[in-house]
């Protein structure tokens, strides 16, 4: 990138630490290290003590100065990075001499953003670097981190290729008009198109596994009073969060409770039991049960296995039916439904199963990768054009299915980048933190 302008941040977290570290990125990076430092040319990669100096010659701190010469650095332009003592006002002092020695401050995620613009990175790339630092998981930082070394930008590569194959076909045949085209009796292209659709419907579910990983998902524990949803969420969480009590309409807040299920990040919520009530307290409970049932990804809905079963059971495709107390169980369980004992702690582990097998359609493995819905939104546009150019290979209009082709290809490039509009950087990029 030329003409680009010098930017500096604090790369650390705001408060105290042992160490704060201030990068620089730029055409002026080493020119105003050597001001503060008196350093002249730094050894690149190499790690050199030096005293931070203000304009008026003050030591204001001291630490380590470490120089990358571009293009062989994060942001592919020269980049220094100044390491001083973790403390807010002599960071912000170290800032303040760095940005009057000619640098400004960067927006956030600005480094990324020209990691990105130098193509030292793909777009995936520089999203999987927010998703690593935000990673709720263990599983969500391994994954995060296999974006990170191109796992998912080489997959969408592969797909990309076989677009540009079939593309390429369909236009050398429309470029020879004198010879009659059959488009449907073409057998190799037929075979590329259902490659192409099975290759694009793989990808969405391991995307959609990518995006659950990433984001976490809310789980809504809902049913009538006292069938025993404050003991399901002490018996999830395993620790003594909610109040149980055989007193009907005991909880009237939400309870919100994060933890991880086989590495998936899961926010829990309990709420008060569904039922007719005149008290106006019970009814603000209820009220807020009835909308948080509604925003959750997963709803448990609780039954009481010691009561009879209501006799409709209309359940929504992202509900779990749970029949707890299953040591008091009085009739036999509905089919699809997961018998549990939160007292006795029984049939926990196949209600987690029960949730993973609801939130996860592909199996976590070796080449599970973050994602976000931008990416599942472009695979679907994708698969859109793809069967738009399909159509228009059945009524052989091999231009139009070419241009479908095409759309296809932009769609898909957009994902890493190749393609893509400076409104989308901007959404993407001001998503990140500072020095980053
Ligand atoms: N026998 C038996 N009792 C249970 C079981 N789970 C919960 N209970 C009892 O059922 C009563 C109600 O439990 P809670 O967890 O408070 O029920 P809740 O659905 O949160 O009730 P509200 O907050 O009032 O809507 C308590 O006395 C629990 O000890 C179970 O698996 N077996
Ligand atoms: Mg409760």
């Amino acid at each position: 990138m030329t003409g680009a302008d010098t930017i500096a941040a604090i790369a650390t977290p705001a408060g105290t630490g042992g160490v704060g570290i201030i990068r620089i990125s730029g055409p002026k990076a080493l020119a105003i290290a050597t001001q503060l430092t008196g350093i002249n040319s730094p050894q690149p990669r190499k790690a050199l003590f030096a005293t931070f100096k203000n304009s008026q010659q003050q030591v204001i701190d001291s630490g380590l100065l470490l120089f990358f010469k571009g293009p062989a650095s994060f942001t592919g332009e020269d980049v220094v990075e100044l390491q001083g003592h973790g403390g807010h006002v002599v960071m912000h002092l170290l800032l303040k001499t760095v940005i009057a020695a000619g640098a400004r401050m960067a927006r956030p995620g600005e480094f990324s953003e020209r990691a990105f613009l130098n193509e030292r990175i793909d777009l995936v790339q520089a999203e999987a670097i927010a998703d690593v630092i935000s990673a709720g998981s263990e599983q969500a930082v391994i994954a995060s981190q296999r974006a990170l070394q191109g796992v998912f930008s080489k997959h969408i590569n592969q797909i990309l290729e076989q677009l540009v194959q079939t593309r390429v076909w369909v236009e050398a045949a429309i470029d020879f008009p004198e010879e009659e085209i059959d488009f449907l009796a073409d057998d190799q292209l037929r075979w590329q198109m259902v490659e192409l659709n099975q290759a694009l419907k793989q990808m969405l579910a391991q995307t959609q596994t990518g995006v659950t990983l990433n984001q976490g998902i809310s789980i809504a524990i809902v049913g009538e009073p006292n069938v025993g949803k404050s003991s399901l969420l002490n018996c999830l969480t395993r620790e003594e969060t909610a109040i149980v009590s055989d007193v009907a309409g005991t909880t009237r807040d939400v309870v919100k409770e994060d933890i991880t299920m086989k590495g998936i990040p899961i926010r829990l919520l309990d709420t008060a039991g569904i039922h007719d009530t005149s008290n106006v307290i019970e009814q603000q409970g209820i009220d807020r049960a009835l909308l948080i049932k509604k925003q959750a990804d997963v709803v448990l809905h609780v039954l009481d296995g010691s009561k009879t079963l209501p006799k409709s059971l209309e359940s929504t495709e992202n509900e779990i039916t749970v029949i707890n107390k299953s040591d008091l169980m009085k009739f036999s369980p509905p089919k699809g439904a997961v018998v549990v004992s939160a007292l006795k702690q029984q049939g926990i582990e196949a209600l987690e199963q029960a949730i993973i097998d609801q939130v996860i359609k592909t199996e976590l493995n070796e080449s599970t990768f973050t994602a976000r819905e931008r990416h599942i939104e472009q695979i679907r546009l994708t698969q859109y054009h793809v069967a738009e150019a399909e159509k228009q290979l059945m009524n052989n209009q091999g231009e139009l299915s070419a241009e479908e082709l095409r759309l296809a290809q932009n769609a898909l490039n957009e994902i890493t980048g190749e393609f893509s509009s400076d409104d989308l950087l901007g959404r993407i990029f001001a998503g990140f933190c500072i020095g980053k």
